[in-house]
């Protein structure tokens, strides 16, 4: 059976410690739950850090732990106490976790701190390396770990790695403030499957690797040089039996085994039967909108006298990070905003904010859900927000309003709460009128419909399907190394092109004997190019064919003297060596003046962009537009052309960063075609990068031997990476065959 890594900050263990004992127990998370469900499939492993400072151990009591440990299938990561205040408390959660949820006021920069984090990425790294016997799939997890997808990529290449972020990617604009976005970008990108809770977060992500690494994107994958990224979003889900049984179960217990926040609630509830109760749940995060709740609260209080004494508040605070100081700065605030409030509003049997700052038994919590009328979640911003779920599953009879903040990634998929701006005091306060007058049916009504979601997409179903897409993205690697040209296929193609002795070689240009450049004129061959061209078409059996897309006069300004066959305009042109250039079809180009001027048009519009004029096509470049306008007027411009293009017998080209309008029907495959109806061969080899090349690869016969330059899918036969390797091939050829003639 094949061997699963699982890796995060945290182990999902509870370690508690005495003088002679130990005690590991398994956490009850949502990731762990989540992971436990699909880890069954396979053996795992979880890497991640204890929680315990093993230096203040003695060596009977590490072995102790090591072993409890194993016995839940997890190794721990050891971080002394300097590496947790500078890589945890520090750049993670003083740096990364503000920035990311747009609190940029707190963010910090420190040299030292990120210094941590990179070492600390390393150790996991090297910790994963030390576990790496028999594993293909590895899932890593959230905001601590962003350099590791990288780092183990780098020396696990053929590592399946999925990486999955548990709060927001910010716009980009936010995320290039960070002097180490590159660092952290590409650190990421090490992934083969990148996932977010929302699509929002994911073009985030894309709009910050588009911006700062310039790679190309195809809908939701990312083109490096050497792989492609997936990049999709999985939204969260929870426990839902969990909860809703736990409920259940509860709500059948006697008076005897009730909870005491039971017993309180019913209690209460009993002397003043009109009170409804608002739930507020967090851990204590200035993330989580605390303040502005309390404050909401209180203008609802001032804003509809008439409700005073018809509501409480329970108001949950979890500590969390009180080692940093905007979270104890936050917790004075909350207290004295919370005595404020009580000061002004209690009366002698009633306080309007019941405050309980501690973490609270899971049996304890469902309570409260499942008891409390209204749950009152307001984040400035949520990655998720899983409170507000296992609120609605814990409502087994159905009642209950979620008032839910719009910031909250969970607010996408739960449309029928009612959603508001956490920064709106009276749209806050009416939300909560409205949840108390909320008939019984409507509420029935959205739970129901809420209720049906959450069962269907749980945390079960979030981790199976991210990690069904994790397989799949490994299929595709698989099937991408199924035809990278290995050296043995080398090998092969050396020796039938040996085995002929007619061949002709269908090269094209751009991306597949050179690199792209911004203005596509500095794309002129080299010496190397020449020379190895040269070699080639020097031997009499040999017929090189340059195909491009190119416009006549560059192609005569650069080969014009070279005894090649030229074929331009993807296939308008020929022109064989020391002959004159023929129109392989008769076209005519009277339209260039009906389109020319809705292209002039975008270039006004899109600063970067330019018109390139061919004989029998015009072509839009944008290459040096900003990334994402260019794309966005690319799509414009492909929509406003479609009808004209049909009226007058045209087709649109799309490019690698260009749009090209040409005679419908002309293409490099039917050039191809002709050449050979006059000239056959009995060897074809044909070499592109473009999806344009792909017309060439489909109109050969099933002998030629076809290669694709990049990733993506292609009827060719292999694929190379680059043009760099092209042009190793070529050498390798000329070297092959003249061991033949010599
Ligand atoms: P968190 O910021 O921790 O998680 P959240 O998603 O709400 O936020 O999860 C909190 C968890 O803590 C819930 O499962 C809840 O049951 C539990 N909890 C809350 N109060 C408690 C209490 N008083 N006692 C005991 N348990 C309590 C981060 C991101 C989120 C994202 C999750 C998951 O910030 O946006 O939803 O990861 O990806």
């Amino acid at each position: 059976m094949s061997r699963f890594l699982i890796i995060s900050n945290r182990l999902p263990v509870q370690i508690n410690l005495s003088e002679d004992n130990i005690e590991v127990t398994p956490s009850v998370g949502g990731l762990a739950t989540g992971m436990m469900s699909v880890s069954k499939s396979s053996d795992s492993l979880w890497i991640g850090w204890s929680g315990i400072d093993k230096e203040k151990l003695s060596d009977d009591q590490r072995k102790m732990v090591n072993h409890a440990l194993k016995e839940e299938n997890a190794v721990d990561v050891h971080l002394t106490q300097d590496e947790v205040e500078l890589y945890y408390e520090g750049f993670s959660n003083k740096t990364i976790w503000p920035l990311f949820h747009y609190f940029n006021q707190f963010v910090i920069y420190e040299e030292e701190q990120w210094q941590a984090y990179q070492q600390v990425n390393q150790k996991f790294a090297d910790v994963i390396a030390e576990n790496m016997e028999g594993v293909d799939k590895i899932w890593i997890h959230d905001y601590h770990l962003l350099l590791l997808p990288q780092m183990v990529k780098k020396r696990f290449p053929d590592a399946t790695i999925g990486f999955f972020l548990h709060i927001p990617f910010p716009s980009y604009e936010l995320f290039r403030i960070l002097p180490w976005r590159n660092e952290i970008i590409r650190g990421m990108l090490g992934a083969d499957l990148l996932g977010f809770h929302t699509f929002d977060y994911e073009r985030h992500f894309m709009s910050a690797v588009r911006r700062l690494l310039g790679y190309d994107i195809n809908i939701n994958e990312i083109n490096l040089p050497r792989r492609i990224v997936k990049v999709d979003n999985f939204p969260m889900g929870i426990d839902y039996d969990k909860f809703h049984n736990m409920a259940l179960a509860s709500q059948k217990r006697s008076v005897r085994e009730k909870s005491e926040v039971r017993k309180e609630l019913e209690r209460y509830y009993l002397l003043y039967p009109e009170t409804k109760f608002i739930l507020s749940i967090d851990r204590l995060d200035y993330t989580k909108g605390i303040i502005n709740r309390l404050l909401a609260f209180e203008y609802f209080l001032k804003e509809y006298p008439e409700y005073r004494d018809k509501v409480t508040l329970v108001l949950l605070a979890v500590p969390s990070r009180i080692g940093v100081e905007q979270y104890q700065q936050m917790k004075s605030e909350v207290d004295e905003t919370v005595g404020r409030i009580n000061g002004e509003f209690s009366s002698i049997n009633r306080t309007p904010i019941w405050y309980f700052y501690r973490s609270m038994p899971f049996e304890n919590l469902v309570d409260l859900y499942n008891y409390c009328e209204i749950a009152l979640i307001t984040p400035i911003r949520d990655g998720m927000n899983l409170v507000a779920k296992e609120y609605i599953a814990s409502k087994t009879d159905g009642r209950g309003v979620l008032i839910l903040s719009e910031m909250a990634g969970a607010s996408k998929e739960m449309s029928e709460a009612l959603i508001i701006n956490p920064n709106n005091k009276a749209q806050i306060a009416q939300a909560i009128k409205k949840a108390i007058e909320m008939p019984l049916d409507e509420q029935i009504e959205r739970n129901t419909v809420l209720q049906k979601r959450l069962k269907r997409y749980d945390i079960e179903k979030w981790a199976t399907d991210f990690l069904s897409a994790l397989d799949k993205v490994r299929q595709n690697e698989q099937k991408y190394l199924a035809k990278k040209l290995t050296e043995a296929n080398k090998n092969r193609i050396i020796e039938e092109l040996k085995e002929s002795n007619n061949r002709i070689f269908f090269l094209d240009y751009d991306g597949t004997l050179t690199d792209f450049y911004d203005n596509p004129q500095h794309a002129k061959p080299d010496a190397e190019l020449y020379s190895l061209l040269d070699q080639i078409a020097e031997d009499p059996n040999n017929r090189v064919v340059l195909i491009s897309g190119r416009d006549r006069q560059t192609f005569e300004e650069w080969f014009g003297d070279k005894p090649y066959t030229l074929i331009v305009e993807h296939g308008v042109w020929i022109r064989s060596a020391g002959s004159d250039w023929e129109m392989i079809e008769q076209l005519d180009d009277t339209w260039k003046e009906k389109i020319r001027s809705s292209l002039e048009f975008y270039v006004d519009r899109t600063p970067g962009s330019f018109v390139e004029e061919k004989n029998y096509s015009l072509v839009w470049h944008y290459r040096k537009s900003d990334p994402e306008l260019g794309l966005n007027r690319a799509i414009e411009l492909k929509d406003e052309l479609t009808s004209l293009v049909a009226n007058l017998n045209l087709e649109i080209l799309e490019g690698n960063k260009v749009i090209e309008i040409k005679n419908r029907g002309i293409n490099k495959g039917r050039a191809a075609q002709k050449l050979l109806q006059l000239n056959p061969a009995d060897k074809i080899i044909a070499i592109g990068d473009d999806w344009t090349d792909e017309f060439l690869f489909s109109a050969l016969p099933p002998d030629a031997i076809s290669i694709k330059v990049g990733m993506a899918n292609t009827l060719a036969g292999y694929k190379v990476e680059n043009y760099e390797e092209v042009r190793d091939l070529l050498k390798e050829i000329i070297d092959g065959e003249q061991g033949l003639t010599d």
